[in-house]
């Protein structure tokens, strides 16, 4: 790409990260999601940096702002009213003084703080700014592993699929079953408003993220209870990952911060992490699989959450495989990475997380193939993404066998993470 068609897409993403700007927070695209989320703010956050550096360290503090005091980092802060969006504060009811969700989701925010602290132009700014996050963040993983691994074995739970980020895998789909529908209240979905309903969640699954919202509700969203209350308990790949990265991460900021006690409990998260990893690696696959908490089975569904444990410093020949895995999926899709394997016949190309290609998984994956020398598949997932950006614009996510842009459009974290590719 010329020097000037770079430019030209780096300004096009900043347009669409400062139209989405709502001052202290960015909403992931207007009208489709019109609150902050939490995942969405991180990464964001990267893109920010690229032109002003006080305004991205503003996008995670205002989302641990938001912090419960048990240390759970809710997956939504609802900052002001909104009807665009189901479900909205009015089911949720978690009572807190500013509306947010009662569930979490993946903990990407000690990797976002220490890449910002690490690239940071202001030393100054940086040190002050990420030392106020540190202990947040480190009380948001000490919460993990206490609430959603009570048993210690170093993995932990997602209670709900919104925790996982990837909504309606097909990795949920057998775990599903066991979630009820008697008893969902009556509502009326808002996002096939925004979004065409062939790309969006069945509505069968609706009733069921419901149904686990009520239950939570009526349990008081009180944390010690939910994980063994819960009737959906699984450990996804991806999930832990992206939780051990961040905790490594922490570790080397906690270090360069000088918090000895912050960056020991975090690097032994992670070194505990990295090893109960292994139970989930299929060599059949060729990559992780998720497991059924409550059954003890492991889940046979080739996503990309089995992908994403890139990037976390697994074992070399996982790394190893996971990018032959990459090079066999780009054999078999346009663009890469799909969010489950075109081979299997539940994929579903433009379905939002049954088969589209998300450019935020496409960054997680390439920054760590890269870093464990596997530069061929990196870059080829970043060429993928990139030539999405060029040919359909800045979507929530892409058609990986045509490059059709679905979803939302005008999408925050992929205009972020384009600047990340460039920069
Ligand atoms: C539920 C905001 C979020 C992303 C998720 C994505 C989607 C929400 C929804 O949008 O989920 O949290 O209502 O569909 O799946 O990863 O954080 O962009």
């Amino acid at each position: 790409m010329t020097a000037s068609a770079t430019n030209d897409i780096i300004a096009r993403a900043v347009e669409v990260l400062k139209e989405n700007d709502q001052g202290a927070y960015t909403v992931p695209t207007k009208g489709l999601y019109p609150f902050q989320w939490n995942w969405d703010s991180c990464l964001t956050a990267l893109g920010l940096a690229h032109y002003d550096e006080a305004r991205a360290w503003t996008e995670i503090e205002t989302l641990f702002a938001h912090q419960w005091p048990d240390g759970m980092v809710p997956h939504i802060v609802f900052h002001v009213w909104n009807d665009g969006y189901f479900p909205g504060p009015e089911v949720w009811r978690t009572g807190r003084p500013t509306a947010t969700s009662g569930i979490t989701q993946p903990a990407v925010a000690g990797f976002a703080v220490r890449r910002l602290f690490d690239r940071a132009r202001d030393k100054t700014l940086a040190r002050e700014r990420a030392s106020a996050l540190l202990p947040k963040i480190d009380a948001w993983h000490r919460w993990f592993y206490e609430t959603r691994d009570p048993k210690g074995e170093g993995l932990v739970a997602i209670i709900h699929p919104w925790e996982s980020g990837r909504d309606n895998s097909i990795d949920w789909d057998d775990a599903f079953e066991r979630v009820p529908t008697e008893g969902v209240e009556p509502y009326i979905r808002r996002d096939t408003l925004h979004a065409d309903p062939a790309h969006r969640p069945t509505r069968e699954q609706y009733d069921r993220y419901i149904w686990l919202v009520q239950h939570f509700r009526g349990l008081g969203w009180d944390n010690a209870r939910l994980h063994d209350a819960s009737p959906f308990q699984v450990v996804d790949p991806g999930f832990n990952a992206i939780l051990i990265r961040a905790a490594a991460d922490l570790a080397d900021l906690a270090q360069a911060l000088g918090d000895t006690a912050i960056a020991a409990a975090n690097r032994a998260r992670a070194e505990k992490g990295l090893a109960a990893m292994e139970r989930l690696w299929s060599d059949a696959q060729g990559q992780y699989l998720c497991l059924d908490r409550i059954t003890g089975k492991r889940i046979d569904s080739a996503s990309v959450g089995g992908i994403l444990p890139a990037f976390a410093a697994i074992p070399t020949a996982r790394a190893q495989a996971l990018a032959a895995t990459v090079e066999r999926l780009a054999a078999n899709a346009r663009y890469v990475v799909p969010s489950h394997d075109p081979g299997d016949p539940r994929f579903d190309a433009k379905r939002y997380w049954r088969g589209p290609v998300w450019l935020v998984v496409n960054y997680m994956i390439s920054d760590g193939l890269a870093a464990a020398g596997h530069n061929d598949a990196a870059r080829r997932i970043t060429q993928s993404s990139l030539d999405l950006i060029r040919e359909s614009g800045f979507a929530e996510y892409y058609d990986p066998l045509t490059g059709e842009p679905l979803g939302g459009g005008r999408f925050t974290w992929t205009a972020a993470m384009v600047i990340e590719f460039l920069r």
